[in-house]
């Protein structure tokens, strides 16, 4: 395999601990190749601005385009009263080697403290989050500062690290600060051996 590739920093990714969600090689001067290890598909009330993330601008599909996704859209909004999404971001993982590495949904056009609903397909996969460099562990773990650091790592595996499994017809909701303090990926497994679809539900305000 070719020495010349290397990766280019995304413009609109500052935070060098964030993994883009999608990831660009520069082959040489001219030549870039774009890897994006799952398929997806945006789908936007009309009249909404565009969503750009990882410098990547998707094509807002409408959702008359796909009935079943209102029907659960409106369930979703029965289950979390007040909510009131108007955007969709599908994920469809093949596989165990499809994935999404570390990242937040913090874009702006999503406000200061976004909720995500994100609705779960088909294969059971692991969820993380952690909290991103610099942003203070909350008051409960405050509370165990006088333990030392090695027994606290022991005990939780990765320190700070919270790990879900997001299992078929499940609902999954992130709000308040989560975008804004933490990070959240869904890994490769070797073992997941069917495809996964997952809805994240949004609100562009
Ligand atoms: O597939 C998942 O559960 C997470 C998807 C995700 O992180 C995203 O769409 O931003």
């Amino acid at each position: 395999m070719s020495s010349k590739f290397q990766a280019v920093c995304q413009p609109t990714n500052p935070n060098p601990n964030e993994t883009p969600k999608r990831q660009i090689l520069d082959l040489d001067d001219e030549s870039q190749v774009l890897y994006v290890p799952r398929d997806t598909c945006y789908v936007a009330s009309p009249g909404l601005p565009d969503l750009v993330y990882s410098g990547h601008q998707p094509h807002a599909h409408s959702w008359d385009e796909f009935p079943p996704l209102k029907d659960i859209l409106e369930a979703v909004h029965k289950a979390l009263p007040g909510s009131c999404f108007n955007s969709l971001l599908l994920n469809r993982y093949k596989g165990g080697n499809d994935y999404v590495g570390w990242h937040s949904d913090d874009e702006k056009l999503y406000g200061s403290a976004p909720e995500i609903a994100s609705v779960s397909f088909g294969c059971d996969r692991d969820f993380f989050l952690k909290k991103k460099p610099g942003k203070k562990s909350n008051a409960k773990e405050g509370r165990n500062n006088e333990e030392p650091a090695s027994k606290r790592l022991k005990r939780s595996g990765h320190a700070g690290q919270h790990s879900f499994t997001l299992k078929h017809g499940s609902l999954f909701v992130m709000r308040g600060y989560t975008q804004r303090d933490w990070l959240h990926s869904v890994p490769k497994r070797a073992k997941a051996d069917a495809t996964r679809i997952n809805l994240t539900f949004r609100r562009i305000v």
